[in-house]
């Protein structure tokens, strides 16, 4: 049996054709679906293997305690009864997020707002694109996204800044990539601090200093001003314009950090493209200043009349699946419901529609205040849904503080251990995707159906059923008597087109009155944005504005004891706090450690070797990494990945070191700068541990933990005798030992009855073994006295050579094959596509592979801002 459905992971919201046989589930790209056509990246494709059961929530639990569903609902609904009653609804909190399903999010911002009636309900979308929400309202007058991917094909200049698409938004990449091929002119500018793998297709990189984007951009107004001025209709364009006077190119050059004639290229480039698109995503909107940086982009498109035009516009890339849902329902606290706001006429009819006299009439906290106001005391209960604040909100130390002093902490799960489920006093089992039924609405205003077709496992229940439950708990059951998620879809598609007439732009009532069966056989649906409608906005003067702003550097600027920027991002192959992606075997061979990228003179100014464990810290705490000496790293700045958390690594957290600061406009936190210090960890030994069994760590270990098929495996440093407690413990455990000690190295292997059950490897340095000749043991144990030997050593036992780290994840292809194929003369990646099958499928590793060929080619590398040539061999076969 096969079902359409959605992927769960990025916002460009890929339709997904999900298989379940007996051996698992499959999934493959779906043809007919607008947003991929077909096309999956590594982590969709990898989906059906994140379907099991291990790790998940399956049952409720109140107190630590397994208990039903009953008892589980009516203690939430006691103990929030009672603060509401002692503290007023203000005391209590929502904290949800861009992963729950468009009917969840419905549900929990009705309960809060409409009902509870304080408007504390806020969501991981706030340290995502807040500050591209904020930039359309006061652009438009509505939070409205105003491109679609088909503008792609139909634009000359696409510009993407503070945005790794090829990493991030693999599919709409791979979609930018091939329209570059089939129109050789379209041109592609990239704005990162970083060498990234989406410069792979640029041809003409800026590494900006960090934080500097409006100043490029105000510069450029100010060049576009300098010429034909405006082909839109807008108010307060002569204050933007003024402002951007003092903006000449030899001001923004200096201000950014670049060659003046590499900005000035790229000023020519966007006057003179008939049509240009900037993409938008977290290089912008993470900063202390991101609305502003969204405003300056959005005024070089209205100024230049590049705007409401196919193939133009300032397009925000959502990153969650469902953060254009959150923002359509009105899910944050600076938000009411559907496109309204906390204006009275809209305040009355929300009220009408939802049939009560509880409605919040103030706005309520946004994600870093509301965590602090918990810090304080004065909120006593959240909720959090489908999120995982302990790791990802800046200053985890605080967060996590509150969140153990808060009185009541409920968590609706997918996933039993989480950083942030371990503060809970209550946790729900939610259905996770496979097993949920709903809608998410991708970046271009797609609504698409995710289908159920898996059952529901254990005790887990549907995200918006919870919530109704609870509501009925606290006394507000008629407005909560959903059966079915289709009945919340109805109520939410006929709240937009409440009273609407075509004053918000946000209407989907035509949806409302689909029946169960048509709802569920709804094809994706772009709700409609008209040209005259985007030229005319939906301010009330009946313009639209250019926002003045004024360039400022970030909050974070390096001092004498904190010398270095500090950048966070994503990597490949990780979905955020790795809940689900942390347990693939495949999805961990990429990069399966924390690292801070760092550039080859500030490695030698802090006598740092590639592979070195390093310890950041900011005044707020520690991490620490492995280091990877990166060209494409400024000097002065690091990069490290924001993935890792308390259930993967001792100390590998980020947030831990990033400030609480945020957007005044937005609430968004400066996620991308910290002011930070390094020093080198030579600890008295690494090694590798693999085991059958669940190893308990002794707790001063430096340890990773990472997935492999077969076995628990563990990269650990520390002092002392290396081998101790792990002799200890298969002495307990009366496992036969066969060890060697030789100079530094430390290695044992632990049997029973001819069955692996441990594998330690160690040394001053890694690596100690290759990966993949390990977990084969596991599979398969080595038969021969000689192959035992071989492995003991660290070698593999049939003695072939290993394939090394991973560059294509989807069919496993290992660096050392890419580099015996390109000595065998492999020159292009169509050639390593025939010959390893590696880059064919899903393409994410091409920018990689590309890399080694040039490496190996021994060209130089990429200098300052040059451009530089997009070569055919993006496209094998
Ligand atoms: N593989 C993977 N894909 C994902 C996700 C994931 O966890 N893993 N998460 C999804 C989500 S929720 C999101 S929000 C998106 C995020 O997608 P992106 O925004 O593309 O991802 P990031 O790596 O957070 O940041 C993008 C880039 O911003 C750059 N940057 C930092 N500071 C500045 C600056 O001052 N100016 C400019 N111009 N650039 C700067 C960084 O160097 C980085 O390369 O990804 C989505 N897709
Ligand atoms: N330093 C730094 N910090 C960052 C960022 C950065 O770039 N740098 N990026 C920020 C951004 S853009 C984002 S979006 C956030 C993401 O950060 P989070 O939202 O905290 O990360 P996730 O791991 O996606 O958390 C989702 C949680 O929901 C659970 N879950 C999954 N499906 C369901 C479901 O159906 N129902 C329920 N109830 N639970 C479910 C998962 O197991 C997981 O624990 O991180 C932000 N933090
Ligand atoms: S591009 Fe995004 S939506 Fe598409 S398959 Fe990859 S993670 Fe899923
Ligand atoms: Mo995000």
């Amino acid at each position: 049996m096969s079902t359409r459905t959605t992927c769960p992971y990025c916002g460009v919201g890929c339709g997904v054709v999900a298989t379940v046989a007996e051996n698992g589930v499959s999934v493959a790209g779906d043809s007919a679906h607008p947003a991929n056509y077909g096309r999956l990246c590594v982590k969709g494709a990898a989906l059906g293997e994140t379907t099991g059961l291990a790790g998940r929530l399956l049952a409720p639990q109140v107190d630590d305690q397994t208990v039903s569903w009953q008892t589980a609902l009516d203690t939430a609904g006691e103990r929030l009864n009672a603060i509401i009653s002692e503290f007023g609804p203000q005391a209590v909190a929502f904290y949800a997020s861009g992963q729950l399903l468009t009917e969840d999010y419905y549900a929990a911002n009705k309960l809060m707002k409409g009902f509870i009636g304080a408007a504390n309900i806020d969501t991981n979308s706030r340290l995502c694109m807040s500050s591209a929400v904020t930039g359309y309202k006061r652009a438009f007058g509505a939070d409205v996204v105003p491109c679609s991917y088909e503008d792609i094909e139909k634009s000359d200049l696409l510009v993407l800044v503070g945005s790794n698409a090829a990493w991030t938004h693999p599919v709409l990449y791979q979609r930018i990539v091939q329209a570059k091929h089939d129109n050789p002119a379209l041109k592609v500018v990239v704005i990162d601090p970083r060498v990234t793998a989406t410069c792979a297709i640029a041809d003409l990189h800026l590494p900006l200093a960090p934080g500097s984007d409006t100043a490029l951009f105000v510069g450029l107004l100010n060049m576009i001003a300098a010429g034909t001025g405006s082909l839109v209709d807008f108010e307060e364009g002569d204050a933007a314009l003024a402002a951007a006077h003092e903006w000449p190119p030899e001001v923004v050059a200096t201000f950014c950090a670049l060659p003046r004639d590499v900005v000035t290229t790229f000023y020519d480039w966007f006057i003179t493209a008939p049509r240009a698109m900037t993409l938008f995503t977290m290089g912008i909107n993470q900063s202390s200043s991101g609305s502003d940086k969204c405003n300056a982009i959005i005024n070089v498109h209205l100024a230049s009349g590049k705007f409401a035009r196919p193939g133009c516009g300032p397009f925000s890339l959502t990153g969650q699946p469902n953060a254009m849902g959150g923002r359509e329902v009105g899910g944050l606290a600076t938000q009411l419901a559907a496109h309204m706001n906390f204006e009275a006429a809209d305040l009355a009819r929300v009220a009408r529609f939802w049939g009560t006299e509880r409605l919040a009439q103030t706005p309520g906290l946004m994600a870093v205040d509301l965590f602090a106001a918990i810090g304080r005391g004065e909120v006593k209960a959240v909720w959090i849904m489908g999120t995982n604040p302990a790791v990802s909100l800046p200053d985890s130390h605080a967060v996590c503080a509150a969140l153990a002093a808060c009185p009541l902490v409920i968590v609706s799960e997918v996933v039993a251990d989480t950083d942030t489920s371990r503060y809970a006093h209550i946790r729900f089992p939610a259905l996770a995707w496979g097993e949920k039924n709903g809608t998410v609405t991708n970046s271009e205003r797609r609504i698409s159906r995710q289908r159920a077709f898996l059952p529901p496992p254990g005790e887990a229940k549907a995200d918006w059923w919870i919530i109704a439950q609870i509501a009925q708990r606290l006394g507000f059951g008629p407005a909560f008597a959903w059966q079915h998620p289709h009945e919340i879809f109805s109520e939410h598609a006929a709240l937009s087109g409440f009273e609407n007439n075509g004053m918000r732009a946000f209407d989907i009532s035509e949806l409302a009155r689909l029946t169960l069966e048509e709802w569920d056989r709804l094809e994706p649906h772009q709700w409609s944005v008209t040209p005259e409608a985007l030229r005319r906005g939906w301010r009330s003067s009946g313009h639209l504005r250019t926002v003045p702003v004024s360039p400022v550097r970030a909050m974070a600027q390096p001092t004498t004891l904190y010398p270095l920027l500090l950048n966070s991002g994503r990597i490949r192959d990780q979905w955020h706090t790795m809940t689900r992606t942390g347990t693939v075997a495949r999805l961990m061979q990429h990069i399966a450690e924390p690292v801070v990228e760092i550039s080859p003179a500030d490695a030698a100014r802090f006598s740092l070797c590639e592979g070195d464990l390093v310890h950041i810290s900011s005044p707020r705490g520690v991490m620490v990494a492995r280091a990877r000496i990166h060209h494409g790293q400024r000097e002065g700045e690091l990069f490290t990945p924001m993935h890792w958390n308390h259930c993967f690594a001792r100390q590998g957290k980020v947030n831990v070191l990033v400030a609480p600061v945020c957007d005044p406009h937005s609430g968004q936190p400066e996620s991308k700068q910290t002011a930070v210090r390094i020093a080198a960890w030579q600890p008295g030994w690494q090694g590798e541990l693999y085991a059958r069994e669940m190893p308990e760590l002794p707790a001063d270990l430096y340890w990773v933990r990472k997935a492999t098929d077969g076995a628990f495996h563990f990269t650990l440093a520390g002092s002392g005798d290396a081998v101790a407690w792990l002799t200890t413990w298969c002495q307990t455990k009366g496992w036969e030992m066969q060890t060697v000690r030789a100079g530094t190295v430390r290695n044992l292997l632990a049997w029973d009855n001819g069955q692996l059950m441990l594998g330690w490897w160690s040394d001053t340095r890694l690596p100690v073994i290759a990966h993949d000749v390990i977990s084969q043991a596991f599979i398969t144990a080595p038969a021969t006295a000689q192959a035992r030997h071989n492995l003991l050593a660290g070698q593999s036992p049939s003695c072939s050579p290993a394939p090394g780290r991973t560059v294509c994840s989807c069919y496993s292809v290992g660096e050392n094959a890419i580099h015996a194929a390109i000595a065998a003369g492999c020159d292009s990646t169509a050639a390593l596509g025939n010959a390893l099958r590696c880059g064919t499928n899903c393409g994410s590793c091409l920018p990689e592979l590309k890399a080694l060929l040039s490496e190996a080619a021994n060209e130089p590398r990429r200098a300052q801002g040059v451009a530089f040539e997009f070569g055919k061999q993006f496209f094998p076969g």
